[in-house]
């Protein structure tokens, strides 16, 4: 071979390598061709209409008539958003950012005013037809969440989650959003942040929220016991009824915040997992783990320390061997909300008892993190976002994983620089997850799509990518710059570079 040919072959391979290089790197930054970008509601924050064409009474109804000042801002969510109203505006504007889905959750009691079968409201079938089919005509498809925490007041009535029928009322309310919306519905989402809402039955959640009823360590896990063979049941409905015709898919979407050992001693590293058993295994485990059941670390400790209180049985109630098999496999995806992240040791904390307790783990934060000026839980931990997504995709066989929530909150202000690099940082981290850990995230859900009562913190704490301003009887939609970030990142299928 020539001197001349060798360098030709040489240059060559160089170019190869080079480009190559650069291939993986711009690879590292593009979505998957098929990677859906949405965005989120949940009805009780936007709708509005409490009572509009025969709606019923929800907790959350409820509890902010009976109690204005468990609100922030002694704000509710009677007219909210108008998306009753005003939905083809909120359609509008998926489509102006060039989403490809819209999550958003049903108002069981819009559908069944009192949550019975016999009882079903052709207006609030109506509303979400209407929505749907909008949906569909600007091309984006619904993904479907049908409980977002507005428990019918008279199911609640009953004892709520903590009463075992809950889950006969919500497979008859699973059956009547199938036969209703399943020709057009392919994504279900049965319930939000199970972990959430049952701290309605401990008191000791991060804000008020109904039942508000003070059992700790007891009337959450019977709520946990229970919303687990509801979930089941609507996805046993499913799969028995409507997956054949309908072929759609059916999950539970679980929050978690990432759990990471304050130090690197075998005590901390020991405690964090604990503290994932107890904040994200205590639903997932059941549903998405080979084995089934509550995390044994779970078990075992909740066990002893109620053997230790003199208790005739455990606080967490005990599935049969045959409720283990019913639940373990009841997803099609894992529908994931990610905000925060934590510190975690051991120790012992919170009220006696309580969930907190059982875990045997104190959470702090890092000082030096970011956070946001309005949420003090919301500090930005990006890193920890591809933790827990990968963590997910090793211990619960590789799901398909689609983010079902993650965004940040602020006072509202229209250049949301904060909220862009959030999003910008988060979904970073998700690629990493995706090219270099390998974990199947198939979706990208940011919330939220407007500004909205953000439960009873009001409307102090706004994640929308479009600002509402509430004192406005029409309730327009105003972009901020970060609904701007979005569309042009949908566009490009990449995450800009500075
Ligand atoms: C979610 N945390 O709740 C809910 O699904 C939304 O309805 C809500 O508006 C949104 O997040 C913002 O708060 C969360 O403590 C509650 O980390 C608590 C946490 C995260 C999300």
């Amino acid at each position: 071979m020539g001197s001349s040919t060798r360098s030709c072959l040489l240059l060559l391979a160089l170019v190869v390598l080079v480009h190559g290089a650069a291939r993986s790197r711009s690879a590292n930054n593009r979505f998957p061709d098929d990677f859906l970008f949405g965005s989120a509601t949940a009805a009780y924050q936007v709708e509005g209409g409490w009572n509009a064409d025969g709606k019923g009474e929800s907790i959350w109804d409820h509890m902010l008539h009976e109690h204005p000042e468990y609100s922030a801002d002694r704000q509710n969510g009677d007219v909210a958003d108008d998306s009753y109203h005003l939905y083809k505006e909120d359609v509008r504007i998926l489509k102006e950012m060039g989403m490809n889905h819209y999550r958003f959750s049903i108002a069981w009691t819009r559908i069944m005013p009192t949550g019975e079968a016999n009882n079903i409201n052709q207006a609030g079938i109506d509303y979400y037809n209407n929505l749907i089919n909008e949906l569909l005509d600007n091309g984006i498809l619904p993904v479907v969440t049908m409980y977002h925490w507005d428990l019918p007041q008279w199911l609640q009535d009953l004892g709520g989650w903590t009463n075992p029928i809950i889950a006969d009322y919500f497979e008859d309310y699973a059956r009547v959003l199938y036969e209703n919306f399943g020709d057009r519905v392919k994504w279900w989402i049965t319930l939000n942040e199970p972990l959430t809402f049952v701290a309605g039955y401990s008191n000791d959640g991060y804000f008020i929220q109904p039942p508000w009823i003070n059992k700790p360590g007891v009337g959450d896990y019977l709520a946990i016991h229970h919303l687990l063979i509801a979930h089941a049941r609507a996805y046993h409905l499913y799969d028995e009824q409507y997956r054949a015709t309908q072929q759609g898919k059916v999950s539970i979407t679980i929050q978690s915040d990432w759990y990471e050992p304050l130090t690197n001693s075998t005590e901390d590293i020991a405690a964090a997992d604990r503290a994932r058993q107890f904040y994200l295994g205590m639903i997932a485990h059941p549903i998405f783990s080979t084995e089934g059941d509550y995390p044994a670390i779970v078990r075992e400790l909740v066990d002893k320390k109620s053997k230790a209180e003199g208790r005739t049985r455990s606080r967490l109630p005990v599935f049969s061997k045959e409720m283990v098999e019913y639940i373990r496999g009841t997803y099609d995806f894992f529908g994931l909300n990610y905000y925060t992240g934590k510190l975690v040791t051991s120790g012992e904390t919170g009220k006696n008892p309580s969930r907190d307790r059982d875990s045997e783990v104190v959470t702090s934060v890092d000082p030096s993190w970011p956070a946001s000026s309005v949420s003090p839980w919301l500090k930005v931990v990006p890193w920890g976002f591809r933790k827990l997504i990968t963590w997910i995709h090793e211990n619960y066989n590789a799901p398909d994983i689609l983010i079902t929530e993650n965004g940040f909150s602020d006072a509202g202000t229209l250049e949301d620089t904060d909220r862009i690099s959030y999003f910008k940082s988060h979904l970073t981290e998700l690629l990493k997850a995706v090219y270099v850990d390998g974990a199947n995230v198939i979706g990208y859900t940011a919330w939220s799509l407007l500004d909205n009562l953000e439960w009873n913190k009001g409307y102090t704490q706004r994640f929308g990518v479009y600002y509402v301003n509430i004192t406005d009887p029409a309730r327009p939609r105003i972009p901020k710059a970060s609904s701007q970030f979005l569309k042009e990142l949908i566009q490009a299928r990449e995450i800009p570079q500075d």
